[in-house]
């Protein structure tokens, strides 16, 4: 109702500032064809160039100030401060070339304004100048994308140097399952051929393969900081995108395929919780939760921030809340955690 009542006052308000321009138009003496910019025109228009160069720059400036809060903290995988570094280097050109030829060009339509009695000049071309302007964006631009080219090769190489930890990521409507290759680190065969509600085999294990018998299910994801974990997708029914964006880490999951990801994480979720911007985010977070609590609202239990793993491909009704808690511990805790579950074998005798 109160917007419905805003919105009316909004439309009446314009209706009445159109009105009133009319007015003041017809009130107007005409001394020339209107039509026609003359001096003064021009020079209204040069200034309302600055004016909009003056927004331009305060909306980037009040972007920052507001918004900077919302950024993704520090990269916690080792690929990803490279990868934040080529992001930052882009946007750092990008802004500083805008920043510099915004000015210029507000500048220059104000001082080359029309005047009455002046004539504009032809000029045809200038070869050295159009060398320079191709030039030095071939130059930045090549170098970008090669650098690009680079980063990302070293980024989407998955092998099995390192002695990596294999986890499969299942990906389903709505939710996420993770398996580990349990004490030999080698996946069992699967597929969704062979899932089993009834004897919980909900991943379509193959029973018969014994690499099978002692992996490991989980709906919690638990990694060992500092090792190179290398992730296998896959999904039941429809596309989903797995990512981990502490990690920076997305990789689509494609029904009947398997699709990799390699990543080595960095710091611990105690670590991540240590820094400075996400202490400020959790603080904020749980000032609101506070008031809802007082409020007596749901969603106000104190907050603690976690890794995640969330989809990113629009996947249906409850894709929003397709998510699963990351947790990035010390060898000896993710051991302690590992040796607490139960094998594949183990559950399957549980339930006959
Ligand atoms: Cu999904």
């Amino acid at each position: 109702m109160t917007t419905a009542l805003t919105l009316i006052v909004l439309v009446l308000v314009g209706i009445a500032i159109w009105q009133m321009t009319k007015i003041f138009e017809l009130s107007q003496l005409k001394t020339q064809n209107a039509q026609i910019a003359n001096d003064s025109d021009n020079k209204n228009q040069g200034y309302l160039m600055f004016a909009f160069l003056i927004f331009i720059y305060g909306i980037t400036i009040f972007s920052f100030w507001k918004y900077a809060k919302f950024l993704l903290p520090e990269s916690s995988s080792a690929h990803g401060e490279e990868y934040d570094f080529l992001m930052l280097v882009s946007f750092v050109i990008i802004f500083i070339v805008q920043t510099i030829t915004q000015a210029l060009l507000h500048y220059f339509g104000y001082k080359y304004r029309g005047k009455e009695g002046n004539k504009a000049l032809f000029y045809a071309d200038n070869d050295r100048l159009e060398f320079i302007w191709t030039i030095i964006p071939v130059i930045v631009l090549a170098g970008l994308i090669l650098w690009g080219l680079y980063t990302w090769t070293n980024i989407m190489d998955v092998n099995d140097e390192d002695d990596p930890l294999i986890v499969e990521l299942y990906a389903q409507q709505f939710n996420w399952t993770a398996r580990y290759g349990g004490a030999d680190n080698v996946l069992g065969g699967a597929n969704v051929r062979m899932i089993d509600i009834d004897r919980a085999n909900v991943l379509g294990l193959d029973e018969s393969d014994s690499y099978a018998s002692d992996d490991v299910i989980v709906k919690e994801l638990h990694l060992p900081v500092g090792r190179k974990v290398n992730f296998k997708m896959r999904s039941q029914d429809v596309l989903h995108s797995a990512y981990m964006p502490h990690f920076r880490a997305q990789m689509n999951c494609v029904p009947g395929m398997t699709t990799e990801f390699s990543f080595t994480p960095i710091k611990t979720t105690a670590e991540i919780r240590q820094d400075p911007d996400v202490i400020a985010k959790v603080e904020r977070t749980n000032k609101i939760r506070a008031e809802r609590a007082a409020n007596g609202e749901d969603n106000s239990d104190p907050w603690e921030y976690d890794y995640v793993l969330i989809c990113n491909k629009i996947c249906g009704t409850s894709h929003y809340n397709m998510q699963m808690k990351i947790i990035v511990e010390t060898q000896e805790e993710y051991e302690e955690w590992m040796k607490s579950q139960q094998t594949f074998s183990q559950s399957i005798a549980s339930m006959q």
